[in-house]
Order: C-alpha cells, then sequence, then structure tokens
C-alpha cells in the first residue's frame, strides 16, 4: 500500500525525514509494542488500525495539529513571560516538546459534558498540554498561572492544582505517585455506576518506581477497570536520567506483570499515539480492562521554569543552576528537538494533503497571537486577596449531629 506521505513536500520547516525512513522507523516502534505486549494488543499493521489514523477526517486532523500549536503557543508566551517580567508570578513545569502526547491521547477521548458523561483526565505537575488539549479556557488559566482571582480555580490553584470539571479535566497533582491511586478510584465509581466513561491518568517516567503505579496497574487489571496510564517517558525525572529508577529500556514492559497491554508510542508522532490511545480507549469502554502506553518524548526546557532558556527561543540550552551540573547533553536536546512534534505534524498534514503551508502557517500565528491575547487578559485580572485564603475550604453552616454519631 502506498500512503501519501511517500510524497513529502519540503520547505525549510518541513524536517520530516524521508518516507522510507519514516515508515521503517514506524514498523521498529510497532514491533517494539508487540514485543511488550500480551493478549489482544497486536503490532500495528498497515490496513488494520492504519498508520494514517483512518478514521479521522480533515477536520480532526486539523484540530490535533491546532491543539498541538495552541499548547506550544502557550508554553513559549508563558516561558517568555517568566524570562522577561519579574514580576510574573507563575510556578510553572513547561510541556514544550511534549504537545502531540496530549494532543494525541485527548483526540480519542470524549471531552464534553462534565464529570458524569465526559471520560476523565488526571495530570501531573506538568499539566498545561493536558489542560488545553482537555478543552480547558486558556485565558482563565492563564489567569489561574498567575493567581488571579478570576482565574479556573479563583486563583487558589495555581499551576500545580488547576482543575476544571466541566471538561472531564479533574486536576493537576503536584505529587508524584498518589495521582494514579486516585484515577482508579474514579474508574471503579465509573464502572458501579455502569457508565461507558473512561479514565486516563498521566505521570512521567518518575512514577515508575513508586509504590503507587505498581498498586494501581494490579487493581486496575483485577477489576479490570476502565483505566489508561499515558506514561510520558521524557527521560529525566527532574535531573536524573530514569535508567536511575528503572531496570528497564521500555517501562511498558511492566505491563506483563500484571497481563494487560503495554505499548511503546513515538511520543513525537501524534498520530501514533492517537492509534494507541483509541485502541486502548476502544478496549476499556467495553469492559476489557486497562493499558499501559509509554510514550517516548522530551521535554525542551528544564524541570521546572526556563533558566538557560532566552527570550523569542525555543528551548533551554544553557545551565541550570538547580540541577547542579549540567543534567544532559545539549546534543540530546537538540537530536529531540530535530524531530519536533509541531513539525511532524505539520508535514505529515502537508504531505497527506490535508491542509497546505499557508493553512499550517495561519493556524500557527492564529494559535500564537490567542496565546498573547489570553495572557494579556490575565495581566488584567485582579490577583488573588490574602484574606480570601480561608474560603471554600469550610463548609459553611451547621453540621448535622448524626454525621457524629
Ligand atoms: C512525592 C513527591 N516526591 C518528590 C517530588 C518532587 N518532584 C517533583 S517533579 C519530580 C520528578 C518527576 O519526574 P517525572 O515523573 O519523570 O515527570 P517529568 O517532570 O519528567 O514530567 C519530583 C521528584 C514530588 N513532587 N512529590
Ligand atoms: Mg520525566
Amino acid at each position: 500500500m502506498t500512503a501519501r506521505h511517500d510524497v513529502l513536500e519540503k520547505d525549510s520547516r518541513d524536517r520530516r525525514e524521508p518516507a522510507a525512513t519514516r515508515r521503517t522507523f514506524l514498523r521498529g516502534i510497532a514491533g517494539a509494542g508487540a514485543a511488550v505486549s500480551l493478549g489482544s494488543q497486536a503490532a500495528w499493521a498497515d490496513g488494520e488500525i492504519g498508520f494514517w489514523a483512518k478514521d479521522l477526517g480533515p477536520d480532526q486532523l486539523i484540530h490535533m495539529y491546532t491543539t498541538i500549536q495552541r499548547i506550544r503557543w502557550f508554553e513559549r508566551t508563558c516561558a517568555d513571560k517568566m524570562l522577561t517580567e519579574p514580576n510574573y508570578r507563575g510556578y510553572n513545569h513547561f510541556y514544550v516538546g511534549q504537545e502531540a502526547v496530549a494532543a494525541g491521547v485527548s483526540a480519542a477521548l470524549k471531552n464534553t459534558g462534565g464529570i458524569m458523561e465526559a471520560d476523565l483526565v488526571y495530570s501531573t505537575h506538568r499539566p498545561s498540554g493536558h489542560a488545553i488539549a482537555k478543552g480547558v479556557d486558556v485565558r482563565k488559566m492563564a489567569a489561574e498561572y498567575e493567581f488571579k482571582a478570576t482565574g479556573l480555580n479563583k486563583g487558589y490553584a495555581g499551576e500545580m492544582h488547576i482543575a476544571d470539571k466541566s471538561v472531564g479535566f479533574m486536576g493537576a497533582d503536584g505529587m508524584i505517585g498518589p495521582g494514579p491511586v486516585i484515577a482508579t478510584g474514579s474508574a471503579f465509581a465509573i464502572r458501579a455506576r455502569g457508565s461507558k466513561q473512561v479514565v486516563v491518568n498521566y505521570g512521567g517516567d518518575g512514577t515508575y518506581a513508586t509504590p503507587h503505579f505498581h498498586s494501581t496497574l494490579n487493581n486496575a487489571a483485577l477489576l479490570k477497570l476502565p483505566f489508561i496510564y499515558v506514561l510520558e517517558n521524557n527521560l529525566y525525572h527532574q535531573y536524573a536520567h530514569y535508567s536511575y529508577s528503572c531496570p528497564m529500556k521500555d517501562i511498558a514492559v511492566a505491563a506483563k506483570t500484571y497481563g494487560i497491554p503495554g505499548v511503546v508510542v513515538d511520543g513525537q508522532d501524534v498520530v501514533q499515539v492517537y492509534n494507541a490511545a483509541k485502541e486502548a480507549v476502544e478496549r476499556a469502554r467495553a469492559g476489557e480492562g486497562p493499558t499501559l502506553i509509554e510514550a517516548k518524548t522530551y521535554r525542551y526546557y528544564n524541570h521546572w521554569g526556563a533558566p538557560g532558556a532566552k527570550p523569542g527561543e525555543l528551548g533551554a540550552f544553557g545551565y541550570d543552576p538547580l540541577a547542579i551540573t549540567s543534567f544532559r547533553p545539549e546534543r540530546e536536546l537538540r537530536a529531540w528537538m530535530s524531530r519536533d512534534p509541531v513539525d511532524i505534524s505539520r508535514s505529515t498534514l502537508i504531505a497527506w494533503k490535508v491542509f497546505d503551508r499557508a493553512k499550517a502557517d495561519a493556524i500557527e500565528a492564529a494559535a500564537k497571537q490567542e496565546m498573547i491575547d489570553a495572557f494579556a487578559w490575565a495581566d488584567k485580572q485582579p490577583t488573588a486577596k490574602p484574606e480570601d485564603g480561608l474560603k471554600h475550604v469550610f463548609v459553611e453552616g451547621e453540621v448535622a449531629a448524626r454525621q457524629f454519631g
């Protein structure tokens, strides 16, 4: 079968590798997926699931690209503020480089209808991409990141605790470990209600060595919960390579222990992420239980903030004082940036003739302007007041005596 991306358009931005190499690469990844998969989880084959996401129409493909661009420019706008505005209050863990993971996963989910109908996402300390892909309002997010009273969570949450139940975004979580336990509880509730919703839990490579990772997957498998663990392996937890805490190259092989599918995907390729997520969602909705998806990806900034970055430039190449020594080689970062999720999705959709360069450029320009406007709006909002700090913490009114007896 001849895929349409065999005919690649090339310009200075379309840095995708030649088609033959790419197809070989995809087959390799599919093979890797098969190697760590069990049971019904077979390797993807041409004509079966389709490397080209054949169930998606042009509008949905363009939506995935737009989501990637919106996440990218939310983050870049935010990083520039952090670098240039001394009064910027945000405390950010940038998701740049990983955008295709959130965009591909959310494209396979139901994102409307509130917590009783939407699929639910439990996020991490690096939540921007997960939230934007799920449909959270970016203006309110920007305001929340700056602790504004009109922010998504009234300025109580900042980045690390943002939540928006209206789109099934159940919240970021600053703690490494407990998130998936809460998420599986939610999946249990969904099953008990007889709902067809599914729960996605995001976690980093740093979650592998926590006891929660194992108890979660064990219980999810035993109870056949509608649960998907999307493990974003960006190679580092804070400043340590994941080989310090995981003896396996592919964390997904852990799935074998629990008798569930474990799939490795190229997290820089939104179509590949989508295909894996869709299969996992279908399995979960059909009552067949959980899936572990490991997305190989990379973050372009340091663990926290933008040390080493320059305003207007993508990525942080400089020395990070928090890391004590430079924790990763610059060449590694540049190698990952040469397989950028924005470039790959753009080249793919141009090659598939879903859009042309002019349309791709227009989408990027609109995303950039949207985020500039969002942060400008956020800047004008009132900051949450310290004296409001205890509001919404305690239930007001009287508690019925029977609750104590
Ligand atoms: C229980 C707990 N221990 C330590 C920390 C400090 N901490 C914050 S992020 C992080 C590493 C997370 O790495 P990973 O899961 O790979 O996610 P990434 O930052 O790479 O997205 C650590 C140890 C924490 N937040 N919670
Ligand atoms: Mg990590």
